[in-house]
């Protein structure tokens, strides 16, 4: 299978979060790419580089004023004094400002809902090629391919039509789906399945009211996880968008028969939709070794949960979203791609 890969991920290499009232070292670090990498070369994998997007397809789903504050915030913060390590607001707005706050710390907390997600020097440049991964993979389908793999890192699926965090800072899923809907003239229908261990709340807000891409997500429960305020059953869409939100709910401790059923029902509400592509958002915090989740699923599980998706019979471009245990991360991916492949 092609595995779409950027270096330019390396640029975002995050020195600390706060979180739990204590400041952290970062986990969302280069070294998850970079073992996804070798377990896709161990296992023959096609690597091919990103091609090139003109920095205007971020705003097919994100507002230009975050785009622009993305590329921008990094430069001041540092001119006021702020730590070089990158931005990470203390103070967030509880409504929409009335109007830009002149105050590098006002505006810091406009856009970023959490203190996880530090912007740093290049960390725009690495998001945007992380994004152009996932692209790249739309293309790949939109010209045939039956699957590829982006290996995208920063992920994307907690970003947001205008706000960023959840060390997401662009929405690499959201792209590509949107992307594949609009790429070939007349929309087409396009499902996002969501298998991160957390729920892709961003990647739900940018197409609720789309009645062209069907949001279905297995996830930890969020009155007990992260992102907490979203996730929940009764967010099913609105508008044309109507019934084209499903939230898929699992209590902690899920081991993969539990899982496997739930998949079940996920990828039956997208046979039902009828799409012409998948997209996959895949996290391996589901794993039973990541610190970030708390399921039980085994590096051999996935390659039964890839058989399984593979059984939706439609083109499918898996895009690499969270998963922190770098002894299990390249593993688990490439029993994915394994199963996808009907291995
Ligand atoms: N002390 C993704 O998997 N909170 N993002 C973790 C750790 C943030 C996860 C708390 C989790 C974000 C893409
Ligand atoms: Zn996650």
């Amino acid at each position: 299978m092609q595995v779409i890969y950027s270096e330019k991920h390396a640029l975002h290499d995050p020195v600390r979060a706060f979180a739990n009232g204590m400041e952290l070292q970062h986990v969302e670090s280069p070294a998850r790419a970079e073992r996804i990498l070798e377990a896709a070369e161990t296992a023959g994998h096609d690597i091919v580089s990103a091609r090139s997007y003109g920095p205007g397809v971020l705003e097919s789903v994100h507002a230009a004023e975050l785009v622009a504050y993305l590329r921008g915030a990094y430069e001041p913060w540092v001119e006021a004094g702020m730590s070089p390590d990158g931005v990470i607001p203390s103070t967030f707005p509880r409504r929409p400002p009335r109007e830009a706050s002149r105050a590098v710390k006002g505006r810091a907390g406009r856009f970023c809902f959490d203190t996880e997600t530090p912007i740093g020097a290049r960390t725009f440049e690495a998001a945007f090629a992380s994004a152009a991964c996932a692209l790249t993979g739309a293309d790949l389908l939109a010209g045939g391919a039956r699957a590829a793999y982006a290996l995208c890192r920063p992920p994307g699926h907690h970003a947001g039509p205008d706000y960023f965090g959840g060390y997401c800072y662009v929405n690499n899923a959201a792209l590509a789906a949107e992307w594949l809907r609009t790429g070939g003239g007349e929309p087409v229908r396009v499902a996002v399945l969501d298998l991160d261990y957390h729920h892709g709340n961003g990647t739900q807000e940018i197409f609720y009211e789309s009645g062209d891409v069907l949001y279905v997500s297995v996830h930890a429960d969020p009155r007990a996880a992260y992102p907490y305020y979203w996730g929940f059953a009764d967010e099913r869409g609105a508008g044309a968008g109507e019934g084209r939100n499903l939230n898929l709910l699992l209590p902690e401790n899920t081991a993969e028969d539990d899982y496997r059923s739930v998949l079940g029902d996920a990828l039956k509400a997208v046979g039902e939709f009828r799409p012409e592509y998948l997209v996959v958002s895949l996290g391996t915090d589901t794993a039973g070794e990541d610190r970030l989740g708390s399921f039980g699923l085994s590096v051999e599980s996935f390659r039964r949960l890839g058989r399984r998706v593979a059984g939706a019979g439609l083109p499918i471009l898996v895009v690499q979203e969270g998963g922190y245990n770098l002894e299990t991360i390249g593993p688990c991916v490439t029993e994915f791609l394994a199963g996808l492949e009907g291995q």
